[in-house]
């Protein structure tokens, strides 16, 4: 973006010390700022990272924060997951301290090509299929932001890179809302919107709050910067129509004379100057019509950062799912179990339930962050023959079942997921599906979706062998 410069500031705040935090925390330190670091866990609970940042002389504030813990600092770096009303966010604001995101922090010293993805989902696939194409092509590529490694770590590592090497690494950045609320200059030369559907009503009041966080992805952008947005999604197009930079559409239903398309059964890329297929559909090895708006899209950043049509095609072919994302488990009496424990908003839960024709039963529970169930009732009923079955388990299970009455032949609840999973074993025919693509965060019972999903492989891998089923 641009030149790296010198720290502005001697006294800062850093809000949270998880991964955000301790790299934010060590990179300020580590430049010769004074640093103030506060985080609601005691200090016996918060990591090894954070009591080396301890003894590398930044102060700690474990426990309870008090409001006014960052009076004297000149900037406060917040944590993604910290909500800007917590108190000491409240209180520097009160004050007057500017508050960014850690990806704000990094970003003035970014010398090589920053690229950024949002949206509601798909964000993770698209980054790392975005990375797997750019470095099948041979570009050095950082991988990184909210898929798991701060922007800061990777590019504190690059500050030695020789000038010439820097300017070449593309940052491929997954960003959340909670990111893009603290940007202020971060400007990326690639921006993806991916699509626009309701997810963390725990913190944002209404949803138009946000849907514009998000939106402030293209906020910094000029007109030589390439926007990359959903065609098909009714939200995103008028953000779209706003924006400064270049329009790259993707849609799967519309014949664009400009960005990626899905015609006659194949991907492919339109310019004023000419079309390239890039593959059959079919090739695609990520399953349901969501991941074709993925391909599409990492597709159009590649493309417009030179990759030829061939090296996306061959990177495509070779890319697995993540985990956790319609993840196949195991064939377990003939019924095929998938793990998708990643959807963990009302959106993804839809496009997970598109994405097979046998019938299904859905395990639907977890840690509601204000989902609306209701608006799963028609697709649910839609479904018709191919919907065996809703399980509901977790905290919010016995609500999700009371929302959906009558939107599903049969509509168990079970407490928790080695429950539901019996409970869908007993339920589910040879031929049918099991689902997992809950809906809700995993809070309630885990630290994270990845380890929900874990625990749900490891449940299958119980039922298999009862079953003495074949993996
Ligand atoms: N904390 C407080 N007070 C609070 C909230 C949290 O002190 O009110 C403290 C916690 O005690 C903890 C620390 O803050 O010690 C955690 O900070 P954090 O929640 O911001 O988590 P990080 O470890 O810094 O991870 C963050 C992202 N987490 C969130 O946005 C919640 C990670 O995305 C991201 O990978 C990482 O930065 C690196 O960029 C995770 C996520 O769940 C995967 N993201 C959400 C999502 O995808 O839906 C947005
Ligand atoms: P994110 O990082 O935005 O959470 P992921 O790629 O991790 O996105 O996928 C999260 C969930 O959304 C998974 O259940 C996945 O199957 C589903 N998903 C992936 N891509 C899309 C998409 N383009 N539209 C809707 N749902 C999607």
């Amino acid at each position: 973006m641009t030149e790296p410069r010198g720290m502005p500031w001697k006294k800062a705040g850093v809000m949270g010390l998880g991964l955000s935090g301790a790299a934010a925390a060590g990179f300020l330190s580590r430049r010769g700022v004074q640093v103030i670091a506060a985080d609601d866990k005691p200090f016996a609970s918060l990591g090894d990272e954070a009591r080396a940042l301890a003894k590398a002389g930044v102060t700690l504030r474990a426990g309870p924060t008090d409001p006014h813990v960052f009076s004297g600092c000149e900037i406060v770096v917040a944590s993604p997951g910290v909500p800007p009303t917590a108190p000491p966010l409240a209180g520097a604001r009160a004050a007057g301290i500017p508050i960014i995101a850690e990806v704000e922090l990094a970003a003035p010293w970014l010398r090589g090509v920053l690229i950024g993805i949002t949206g509601s989902n798909g964000k993770s696939t698209v980054t790392a299929l975005t990375g797997k194409i750019l470095e099948t092509a041979g570009v050095p590529i950082r991988v990184c932001g909210n898929i798991g490694v701060p922007l800061t770590s990777v590019m504190e590592r690059d500050l030695d890179l020789p000038e010439a090497e820097a300017r070449r690494v593309h940052y491929v950045t997954e960003l959340s809302s909670f990111q893009l609320e603290g940007i202020e200059r971060f400007s990326p030369r690639v921006a993806v919107l991916l699509n626009l559907s309701p997810d963390h009503q725990d913190r944002y009041e209404r949803m138009e709050d946000y849907y514009a966080a998000k939106t402030r992805i293209f906020m910094n952008q000029r007109g030589d910067d390439i926007a990359i947005v959903n065609w098909d999604d009714p939200a995103v197009i008028p953000i779209a129509e706003r924006l400064a930079a270049r329009l790259c559409p993707f849609s799967l239903t519309q014949e664009l004379e400009e960005g990626a398309v899905l015609s006659g059964g194949r991907l492919t890329l339109r310019s004023a100057a000419r079309e390239e297929t890039i593959m059959d559909a079919t090739d695609v090895p990520i399953p349901g019509r969501h991941n074709l708006e993925n391909v599409l899209a990492a597709a159009c950043v590649a493309y417009h950062r030179g990759v030829p049509v061939e090296t996306i095609a061959r990177a495509v072919r070779a890319f697995t799912a993540l985990p956790h994302r319609l993840e196949f488990v195991a064939e377990v009496a003939g019924v095929a179990w998938y793990n998708d424990s990643k959807a963990t908003n009302v959106g993804s839960t839809l496009r997970a339930l598109e994405a097979f024709t046998r019938p299904i039963v859905l395990l639907l529970g977890g840690y509601d962050k204000g989902g609306d169930f209701e608006s799963l009732k028609r697709p649910l009923s839609a479904k018709g023959p191919g919907l065996r079955a809703v399980v509901t388990f977790g905290k919010a299970g016995d609500d999700i079942a009371r929302r959906l009455e009558g939107s599903a032949p049969h509509i168990a609840r079970s407490g928790a997921l080695a429950e539901a999973a019996r409970v869908a074993a007993g339920l589910a025919r040879s031929g049918d599906v099991v689902l997992l693509a809950p809906g809700c965060a995993s809070f309630d019972a885990y630290t994270g979706y990845d380890k929900r999903g874990e625990d749900f492989r490891t449940i299958v891998a119980r039922l298999a062998s009862q079953a003495g089923g074949q993996r």
